[in-house]
C-alpha cells in the first residue's frame, strides 16, 4: 500500500504543467490521479467542501502552492499559476454537483478484508491486554498501541488518512476500532495488533459508537446524511439510515454516542432540532409517549433498529452523558449555553449557563462532597465551568491560561488535567484539585510547544500528555508526584486510549 501512495504521488509531482485555468482540467490533470476523478479520495483524502472546512481564505490555496510537509502531498507552486491555483482552490471548496450514492451495496464493495489476519485463541503479546492504550498519530497516520504498564511501543499500523474522534473497543477490550474524515472505519485485533479489515462507512463522518453488546457500531456521516450500521464481527453493513427532520428537511449527524444501559445510540443532529434514538436491544423500551413519534417519522417500531424522536426548542450540539445515561447535555449552536434533555422523559428539562462556547464533549465528572459534579472546558473562553448534576447550576469557573479542548481525571487520582489549546499559552497544561477546584500546577512540557490530551493507565499512576507536533512525544508523568518519567516520541500524537479505562466507562475520560 505504501508503494502504491509514493507511485501516485509520484504521478501527482510529473503531472505536466497547463495553461488553461478551467477548474475540472486542473483538476483532472495534477489531482484527479491521488484524490479520485470524484473528488473523493484515493491515495490522498477526499477534496470536497465537507472535508476542507478547515482551510477555508487563502490557507487551501497555501496547501496547494508549498504541499504539505510529511506527507505525499506534494507542492505545485512552480507547476501552476497562482490564478490557477486560486481557481483549483474555489473549485475544491464547491459542493459536489451531486451527492454520491453511498448506500449498501456502495459501502460493502470498499470493504478489504486483510488476507493475512488469522484469529488468534489468546493475545500474542505479554502485556496486560487491560492496561493497552492506543495512540493516534494524526502527524503520518498511525495507530501506535502502547504496553501501559512498561510504557513501550509494542506496535505501529498504519491507518486511513485523517483519524478523528476517539476509537471505540469491543466490550471485551480486544478489538478496536478507528475512524477518518473519509468515512473509513478499521478494525483492528489487539491481541495480534494486526488490522482485521476497513470500510468506507461514509464519504465524509463524524465519529463511531460501539453497542452495548459489542455487535453493531454506528457510524454518523456529514455525507450523504446518514447513519451507517455496520457489524462488528465481518465489518458488513447492517443498516444505512437516511435522516431527515419530522418536516422532511434532510440532516447532517453532527456525532452518534452510546447510551449502554439503554441500549441505543443517540444521535445529534446538526440541521434540525431533534435527537434520535436508535435501539438494537431485544426490547426497545417503546412506551405511550414514543408512539406518537413513531406515527409521525418515516421509521418505526418494525424496521430494524427502530427510532425515537425527541423534539427540542433549538438545535443542540456536542453531547455529554450522566454516568447513567439518563440526562444529556448539549451545547446550544450560537455557543452561548445549553440544554439538558432527559432521556427517559423526553424532554428538555433545565437550561444550562454556559457563555464561551462550551465543549461538552470533553467532559467529566467525579463525585465532590456528596454530589456528581461535571466540568467542560470552553473552546472560546480561558475558564473551566464545574456543574452540578443534579441542580445544573454552575458551581465554580475556573480561570485558566487560555481556551482548552480535553479533560481528563481517573477514579484513583485527585487531580483533573486541563490543557490550553488555544492562544499563546499552548504549551501549558494545568492540574486542578478536584475538591478544592483550584489549579495546584502548572507543567510545560516543552515552551513552545502545543501540550494536549491526557490519558490515565488504567490504576491511574501515570499520566500520558501529548506534545501535539510533528516531531512530537507522549509525555509520561507520575500521577501523583506530577514528575516526568518518561517520553515516547510520535509523529503528532492526537488523541490516547486505555483499553480499561474505556471499557469500564471510567468517569474520567471520555466514552
Ligand atoms: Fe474533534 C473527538 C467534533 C475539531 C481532535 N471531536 C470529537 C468528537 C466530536 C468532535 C463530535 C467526539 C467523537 C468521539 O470520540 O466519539 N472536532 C469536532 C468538531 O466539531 C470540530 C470542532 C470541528 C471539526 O473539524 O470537525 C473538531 N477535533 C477537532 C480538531 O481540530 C482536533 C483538535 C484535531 C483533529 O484531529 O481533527 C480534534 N476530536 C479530536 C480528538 C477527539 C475528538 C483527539 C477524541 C477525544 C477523546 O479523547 O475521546
Amino acid at each position: 500500500m505504501t508503494r502504491n501512495i509514493v507511485f501516485t504521488s509520484l504521478l501527482c509531482v510529473l503531472a505536466g504543467p497547463l495553461q488553461a485555468a478551467e477548474p475540472e482540467v486542473l483538476f483532472a490533470t495534477h489531482y484527479a490521479v491521488c484524490h479520485g476523478d470524484d473528488r473523493l479520495g484515493g491515495a490522498g483524502p477526499a477534496l470536497i467542501p465537507e472535508a476542507l472546512s478547515r482551510l477555508r481564505g487563502e490557507k487551501l490555496q497555501a496547501v496547494i502552492a508549498e504541499g504539505r510537509a510529511a506527507t505525499q502531498m506534494p507542492a505545485f507552486g512552480d507547476q501552476l499559476s497562482a490564478e490557477d491555483i486560486a481557481v483549483l482552490a474555489a473549485y475544491l471548496h464547491q459542493p459536489l454537483p451531486e451527492i454520491p450514492l453511498w448506500d449498501k451495496a456502495k459501502i460493502e464493495s470498499t470493504r478489504v478484508l486483510n488476507a493475512d489476519y488469522t484469529a488468534p485463541d489468546a493475545p500474542q503479546h505479554g502485556a496486560d491486554p487491560m492496561n493497552l492504550f492506543v495512540v493516534v498519530e494524526t502527524g503520518d497516520h498511525h495507530i501506535s498501541i502502547l504496553d501501559g504498564d512498561r510504557m513501550e511501543v509494542m506496535a505501529r499500523l498504519e491507518t486511513p488518512l485523517a483519524v478523528h474522534g476517539g476509537p471505540k473497543f469491543s466490550p471485551d477490550g480486544r478489538f478496536v476500532f478507528v475512524m477518518s474524515r473519509d468515512g473509513w472505519v478499521q478494525k483492528v485485533d489487539l491481541w495480534s495488533m494486526q488490522e482485521v479489515g476497513r470500510i468506507r462507512a461514509g464519504v465524509n463522518s463524524r465519529n463511531i459508537a460501539m453497542s452495548q453488546d459489542g455487535k453493531w457500531l454506528a457510524v454518523a456521516n456529514y455525507l450523504p446524511m446518514t447513519l451507517t450500521i455496520l457489524a462488528t464481527g465481518d465489518l458488513s453493513v447492517a443498516e444505512v439510515k437516511d435522516i431527515a427532520g419530522k418536516d422532511g428537511t434532510a440532516s447532517r449527524v453532527s456525532a452518534v454516542y452510546q447510551a449502554p444501559p439503554r441500549e441505543s445510540f443517540v444521535l445529534a443532529l446538526k440541521d434540525v432540532p431533534e435527537i434520535w434514538e436508535v435501539f438494537y436491544g431485544e426490547n426497545p423500551p417503546f412506551h405511550g409517549f414514543v408512539h406518537d413519534y413513531r406515527d409521525e417519522g418515516p421509521l418505526g417500531y418494525d424496521e430494524p433498529f427502530p427510532v425515537r424522536r425527541i423534539t427540542l426548542k433549538e438545535i443542540l450540539d456536542d453531547f455529554f452523558f450522566s454516568q447513567d445515561y439518563e440526562y444529556v447535555m448539549g451545547a446550544s449552536r450560537d455557543g452561548e449555553g445549553g440544554q439538558v434533555v432527559d432521556l427517559v422523559i423526553g424532554h428538555t428539562i433545565a437550561e444550562l449557563e454556559l457563555p464561551g462556547m462550551p465543549h461538552l464533549g470533553s467532559g467529566i465528572t467525579w463525585e465532590r462532597g456528596g454530589q456528581t459534579v461535571m466540568a467542560t472546558p470552553h473552546l472560546r473562553d480561558g475558564v473551566i465551568s464545574v456543574i452540578d448534576m443534579k441542580t445544573w447550576e454552575t458551581v465554580k469557573t475556573i480561570g485558566t491560561e487560555g481556551p482548552g479542548f480535553f479533560l481528563r481525571s481517573h477514579e484513583e487520582t485527585p487531580y483533573l488535567w486541563a490543557d490550553v489549546f488555544f492562544g499563546p499559552n499552548r504549551d501549558v497544561m494545568h492540574v486542578i484539585d478536584k475538591e478544592s477546584l483550584e489549579i495546584v500546577k502548572t507543567l510545560r512540557p516543552a515552551p513552545g510547544r502545543t501540550a494536549a490530551h491526557v490519558e490515565f493507565d488504567r490504576y491511574g499512576r501515570y499520566a500520558l500528555v501529548s506534545l501535539w507536533e510533528q516531531d512530537g512525544a507522549v509525555i509520561v508523568y507520575d500521577a501523583a508526584t506530577l514528575q516526568e518519567v518518561k517520553r515516547l516520541p510520535m509523529v503528532k500524537p492526537s488523541g490516547k486510549y486505555n483499553v480499561h479505562n474505556k471499557i469500564t466507562f471510567s468517569a474520567g475520560t471520555s466514552h
